[in-house]
């Protein structure tokens, strides 16, 4: 799999507003943000997209989400609600392929998208 602007960001090559860091995930603002608050949680193994994912990255991806939720929980953010948004090739309007979480808050959410 090819690198990406994230695999950057991850290893320090160019800079990010990074929020949160652990192990396996880093979180940094979206440089496009939609929201009050919008984070990407990324995890550092890269992973193009959902799709590509497999069994063995079970645990790594329920990590990315538990981090997620767990970030929103500290940041005040749970009681009001947010949204999770993971989006996958081309229809899913994927642009950066190494899989992340956007986590958006900060205004109400509508549904459907558009
Ligand atoms: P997606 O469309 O789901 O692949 O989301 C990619 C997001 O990544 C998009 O909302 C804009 C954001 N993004 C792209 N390049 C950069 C960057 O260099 N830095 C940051 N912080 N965000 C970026």
């Amino acid at each position: 799999m090819g690198d990406t602007i994230f695999g950057k960001i991850i290893r320090r090559e160019i800079p990010a507003d990074i929020v949160y860091e652990d192990d396996d995930v880093l979180a940094f603002r979206d440089l496009n943000g939609q929201a009050p608050v919008h984070v990407l949680f990324v995890p550092k193994r890269a992973i193009a997209t959902l799709d590509a994912a497999v069994a063995t990255d079970a645990e790594l991806l329920g990590r990315l989400l538990l981090a997620t939720a767990a970030y929103a929980r500290r940041e005040g953010l749970a009681e009001q609600g947010y949204r999770t948004v993971i989006n996958c090739n081309e229809h899913g309007g994927q642009t950066v392929f190494h899989l992340h979480v956007h986590l958006l808050a900060g205004r109400q959410m509508h549904w459907p998208p558009g």
